[in-house]
């Protein structure tokens, strides 16, 4: 028999573990829906703020060994121009996650409300991003994630993934804070950073906002450590984000404690495909070592 790869987050049906993670083809709700329909398990929108934002000029992204540097600097059509993308998205037919940004808690509580009148099937809410000055302080402190998530929370009625930074020394206890208010799942990592990278012929720095945040593989084992400790502090389900191209990175995500695995930066390096690659990889991986369902798998490391 084939294994399953289902997954359950929050009570929300996935057919397979896959998520396209923010930030990649997720501005518009056809690119969205062209990445359900070719097999994601779920999709998640570009993180969208209280008004339209271009984001920093360019260039914003570069490639290098081993993944990706971007400071996007948050370009999103705004909340209110992304309702009618929602329903563009959700045709689909895998579940939609709204990524949600804000300056202040009181912001991220407005977002909220109104991306809720959209019916996500679920909101995430990044407090991570490490090219605004805001998103750091949010994902460094728990009292400040607490407070946005309980926010959150407050204002939709669907389940709320809280999405985590590495970039802190604090993150356990931002998990564990996130937990206490609310959060029904956690998603982690976001770009780790700041990085900078400098053009030699210029000595300049390459990127328009001097320095940005790495992802790729060659960020996939700080994305394992923190999924691998996050699991084991809290109880919810964590969706592990960081450098998964393959079958085997997602098999290696679900053993670190994940119960899904978001991808972006994969996206680029091995197409539009990558989600149904990745889940023929993973199922020929668990059938041959005899998995038959993926929660077979998730914190196999720990135990
Ligand atoms: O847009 C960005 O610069 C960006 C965001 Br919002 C984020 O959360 N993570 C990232 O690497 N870039």
């Amino acid at each position: 028999m084939k294994p399953s790869l289902e997954t359950t987050l929050a009570g929300v049906k996935l057919r397979n573990p896959t998520i396209l993670a923010a930030g990649v083809l997720g501005t518009t709700g056809k690119s969205l829906k062209r990445v359900a329909k070719e097999g994601a398990g779920a999709v998640t929108t570009k993180s969208l703020g209280i008004r339209p934002k271009e984001g920093h000029s360019n260039p914003t992204i570069m490639e290098m060994e081993g993944g990706l540097i971007n400071a996007m600097g948050l370009p999103n059509p705004g909340v209110d121009n992304f309702l009618d993308e929602l329903v563009i998205a959700k045709e689909g037919g895998a579940p939609v996650i709204a990524s949600i940004f804000g300056g202040t808690v009181e912001e991220f509580a407005e977002v909220a409300k109104k991306i809720w009148a959209g019916k996500p099937d679920m909101v995430e809410v990044n407090i991570s991003c490490p090219n605004v000055k805001e998103g750091m302080s949010f994902g460094s402190s728990p009292e400040l994630a607490a407070e946005a998530t309980d926010a959150v929370k407050k204002a939709v009625k669907c389940p709320v993934i809280v999405k985590l930074t590495p970039n802190t020394d604090k993150l356990l206890l931002v998990a564990k804070a996130v937990e206490d208010s609310g959060a029904d799942v956690i998603s982690a990592i976001n770009s780790i950073g700041p990085g900078m990278v400098i053009d030699a012929e210029t000595g300049k720095p390459f990127l328009s906002n001097q320095v940005g945040g790495l992802s790729g593989p060659m960020i996939k084992p700080v994305a394992l450590r923190c999924v691998y400790d996050i699991s084991s502090h809290v109880e919810i389900p964590v969706i592990g984000i960081g450098g998964i191209e393959t079958g085997l990175d997602a098999a290696e995500m679900l053993m670190a404690g994940a119960s899904a695995v978001g991808v972006g930066t994969a996206v680029y390096s091995r197409g539009i495909e990558v989600f149904s690659k990745i889940c023929e990889e993973l199922e020929y991986f668990m059938a041959a070592k005899s998995y038959k369902s993926t929660k077979d798998l998730v914190g196999l490391t720990r135990r």
